[in-house]
């Protein structure tokens, strides 16, 4: 009797299937066909993008909003170096996907046979695990071990290369090892050290102005929950970055923005939870140097990286952050009456920011303020509006004024600042939550990277309103050029064309509006809204203005 076989692509599929992913991104080419015919059978979604940068941002966006890894499935040579950008993004980020790459045959090993490249090498430095697979028995197996390697630690991405007929030979099921779902890797929930959370319970009793910042690992640890309770049962502010930002709604008592300098340099307490001392966080050198520093990390490599820290816990942040508030609550006594009046002071430091700022949201000059557009959008969005923000000047901007409603609903492309990740997040944010609204602020600059993919939003039916700050430049590097060399040398290479982006949505298919007027962003949103298209409502903004962290050039301090 002739023995049940299997080919290598089916096996992809299979492993695919075992971990949970329900669709791959993906363009096409011969050296990878097989593993679509695979997802055909395992019932995995096979989205086909225009340009495979975008697959890769499409699988980290799937990692961030659904919780599970992505995948991003890619040809050889071109198709894989083409996806470096979106791996790398993803490396920086803490986001774990996998990229699997075509590779030519094995029988043709060092030929040169089509599209060759040494893909591994090319990969090690921004993975967690970059491989050949070697066999087709072993397909699935290095499969589960990529995935496996994703959650080492912080998160990250893997890489696989599989040779071609390494994909399409097909050998004996019995032969392939096939892992079992939930079966090959165990819990990424892991507790901090016992005694340090003691330690952390005690400063917390004898803190009279404690703060804590909520970073992306608390969305990707899932401790949206644990972090509240923190929050309320020891009365201790949130500040919140990347992935963190919505974990606290606006308007929670304990939820603050705009005094976060000012907490930083008058805290005796600071809790650091799951964001590196990077150059968002001036390296760690702008917290004050009397306060006490503690820093909780999934990885154990971050912690008191920078600058020394008084206490350092590495693990999951809802199991620390539950277990300190359990530590502590027999011996804080009576938190919310003795840090009253530090709550106090910080809301009034944010309120005098905000009233500062308030005539810029509100004008009606034109060309558009800025402020104005991102007002306006933070205005817009609903407790169930994915916001994403990819572009330069322009989102900086909305980085002060646009506060997510909800937890897990703020992307950006993280510690990289990839310009380009926007269609791929809003692709993989609406394909993987259809009941939610998806919205996009690009920079005209951003959108021109990837623009193209709008394409595939319509093709697959994936509405969403996109947001054009069009300057018809690239602004935030614009202004260095000319604070650097004078405004008369400050337009070299930074000009972009006056496109009517609204009339390239409707080329495409999707819904669109060009805007000039102040008072018609809100209108103009409400008509993409209502489209049911994937929008492109292109605001005229003006190049002259530029947010005060560009200004400052922050990101190079
Ligand atoms: C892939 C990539 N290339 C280049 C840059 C450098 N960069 C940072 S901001 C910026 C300008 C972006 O222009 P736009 O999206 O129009 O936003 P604006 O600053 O004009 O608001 C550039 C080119 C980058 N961050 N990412
Ligand atoms: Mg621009």
């Amino acid at each position: 009797m002739m023995s049940e076989t299997i080919s290598g692509g089916h096996l992809v599929a299979k492993a695919l299937k075992a971990e949970g992913v329900d669709v791959i991104y993906t363009l096409c080419g011969g050296h990878i066909i097989d593993i679509y015919d695979g997802c055909v059978d395992e019932g995995i979604e096979v989205i086909d993008v225009r340009h495979e940068q975008v697959a890769a941002h499409a699988a980290d966006g799937y990692a961030r909003i659904t919780g599970k890894p992505g995948c991003a499935v890619v040809t050889a040579g071109p198709g894989t170096t083409d996806a470096v950008t979106g791996v790398a993004n993803a490396f920086r980020a803490e986001s774990p996907m996998l990229l699997i790459g075509g590779q030519g045959a094995l029988s043709q090993h060092k030929m040169g046979s089509l599209q060759d490249l040494p893909h591994v090498d090319m990969m090690t430095p921004i993975t967690k695990f970059a491989a050949t697979v070697p066999s087709t028995e072993r397909v699935a197996d290095i499969v589960s071990m990529a995935f496996r390697e994703c959650y080492h630690g912080a998160p990250g991405p893997s890489f696989l290369e599989i040779p071609r007929d390494v994909l399409d030979a097909k050998v004996p099921l019995e032969k392939a090892r096939i892992p079992e779902p939930g079966r090959y890797r165990a819990s990424t929930r892991q507790q901090g050290d016992p005694a340090a959370i003691e330690r952390l319970a005690d400063l917390l009793a004898h803190s009279e102005k404690p703060c804590i910042l909520l970073g992306s690992q608390v969305w990707t640890c899932r401790a949206t929950d644990a972090a509240i309770d923190f929050v309320r049962a020891l009365n201790v502010p949130a500040y919140m970055n990347g992935s963190g930002r919505g974990t606290l709604p606006p308007g929670d008592p304990h939820h603050f923005q705009l005094s976060r300098r000012y907490a930083f340099t008058e805290a005796d307490l600071i809790i650091i939870v799951g964001t590196p001392f990077d150059f968002r966080m001036g390296y760690g050198k702008r917290l004050s140097p009397g306060a006490t520093v503690v820093q909780i990390d999934l990885d154990y490599r971050t912690v008191g990286k920078n600058r020394d820290i008084d206490l350092g816990i590495v693990g999951d942040a809802g199991l620390i952050l539950a277990a300190a508030a359990q530590a502590a609550s027999g011996r804080v006594g009576d938190v919310v009456g003795k840090r009253k009046a530090w709550l106090d002071e910080l809301r009034a430091v944010e309120t005098q920011a905000y009233e500062k700022r308030l005539p810029r949201q509100h004008s009606d000059a034109q060309p558009i303020d800025p402020y104005r557009l991102v007002h306006e959008i933070n205005e817009f969005l609903t407790e169930d509006t994915i916001y994403i923000g990819d572009g330069g000047d322009i989102v900086t901007f909305s980085g002060q004024v646009v506060q997510p409603k909800s937890p897990g609903h703020w992307m950006d492309p993280g510690p990289l600042g990839t310009l380009g990740v926007g269609m791929a997040f809003a692709m993989a944010a609406k394909q993987a939550r259809r009941d939610k609204e998806v919205l996009c602020l690009f920079g005209d600059g951003a959108f021109s990277l990837t623009g193209w993919d709008f394409e595939t939003m319509v093709r697959f039916d994936l509405p969403f309103i996109g947001v054009i700050g069009n300057n018809s430049s690239m602004n935030q590097i614009r202004y260095g050029q000319a604070a650097k060399y004078g405004e008369d040398r400050g337009r070299v290479g930074n000009t972009l064309g006056d496109i009517r982006y609204g009339e390239f949505a409707k080329l495409l298919g999707g819904y669109g509006e060009e805007v000039r007027d102040p008072a018609d962003i809100r209108p103009a949103l409400e008509r993409a809204r209502e489209s049911g298209k994937p929008s492109l409502i292109n605001v005229w903004v003006d190049p002259e203005v530029y947010a005060p962290g560009t200004m400052n050039q922050t990101m190079y301090k």
